[in-house]
């Protein structure tokens, strides 16, 4: 890839170019969540909340979209309404990317489309709420997010309540290694699992200080080693789902998906929105709060790492 040639496809927000260029921190976003992955218009004040929590505490966020046949680095209020609200969103992962700025569509990166549109604009930590992974019935389905191929390859640190509870998440935690992606957990020793605390299995490793979060990371890089980290942070306890509650809606909502033919990038949207429904609306209430609770990760860390000079070397 030439790196020139993929900048004439970014416009970076006023802020965002400002922040770049006085070299302050930056924590990409992005906008599947918002046009994917909660209703309106939750979506939209919680992607404004998110912002403005990174911006508390002294970092600039980028929210990530495909507006206009441009890779959009931070967006205006009147863009996040327009991704929140219009319902004609693409999802846009990897394979969508190219399409979806030929055509001029209006896109909405996946965890696998924000890393790759952050590590072009030089954004080296994005938080999200829970990346995709390999699906249950995934030696039937085939079904595994290109979130984990990314993570593989672009290396960007993804701050994150785990995988997915909707997911095979020991499965999920052997792909990642086999593409030697560390998961550093936060907090506690074991991986967390999006809407609740604890997936039952270890994290690789327990980092709870950011800048040591961010040595790590940035040692892995200085390597040479590219490709993605995962930060689990656990979702807040207040805010978490009881596990055997939400195990029981979720296998309802995964019994209707296959009931419904439901397939590809329809899976992960049509599963978060049955779920809500099933919980009555208390899944989302723990989605917002576990992606606020990561946006103020993601911000510690991305200070952090602007503090520890690339390619620096040992101390
Ligand atoms: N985190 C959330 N809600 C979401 C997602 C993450 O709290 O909707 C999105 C991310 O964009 C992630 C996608 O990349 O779900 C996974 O989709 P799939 O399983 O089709 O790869
Ligand atoms: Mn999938």
């Amino acid at each position: 890839m030439n790196p020139s040639s993929a900048e004439s496809w970014l416009v970076r927000s006023a802020p965002v170019l400002a922040a770049q260029t006085a070299g302050r921190p930056l924590v990409a976003l992005e906008s599947t969540i918002v046009a994917h992955g909660m209703p309106y218009p939750e979506n939209v004040r919680t992607a404004r909340e998110v912002e403005a929590l990174i911006r508390g505490l002294g970092a600039e966020p980028a929210t990530i979209a495909v507006i206009g046949g441009r890779i959009r680095i931070g967006l205006s209020d009147d863009e996040l309404e327009l991704l929140g609200r219009s319902g004609q969103a693409r999802k846009v992962s990897r394979r969508d990317l190219p399409a979806a700025l030929a055509d001029g569509a209006l896109g909405a990166t996946t965890v696998a489309g924000t890393m790759i549109c952050a590590a072009l604009a030089g954004i080296e930590v994005f938080v999200t709420g829970g990346i995709g992974g390999v699906h249950r019935g995934a030696q039937e389905s085939f079904d595994i997010s290109a979130d984990l191929q990314e993570l593989a390859r672009t290396s960007v640190a993804v701050v994150c309540a785990g995988a997915k509870s909707i997911l095979d998440i020991g499965l999920t935690l052997e792909y990642l290694e086999t593409h030697g992606v560390p998961v550093l957990a936060c907090g506690q020793d074991n991986f967390a699992a999006f809407y609740t605390r604890d997936s039952g299995f270890r994290a690789d490793f327990r980092i709870d200080d950011p800048a040591q979060q961010a040595r790590f990371i940035r040692t892995k890089w200085d390597l040479g080693l590219a490709g993605g980290v995962v930060v689990s942070v656990p979702v807040p306890e207040p805010a978490a789902m009881p596990a055997q509650e939400i195990e029981a809606m979720t296998r309802q909502a995964l019994a209707e998906a296959g009931e419904q033919g439901i397939t590809g990038k329809a899976v992960t949207p049509f599963l978060l929105s049955r779920i809500k429904s099933l919980t009555g609306g208390r899944s989302l209430a723990t989605n917002i709060a576990l992606v606020k609770h990561n946006a103020e990760a993601g911000a510690r860390l991305a200070l952090a790492l602007a503090d520890t000079a690339r390619g620096a070397g040992p101390a």
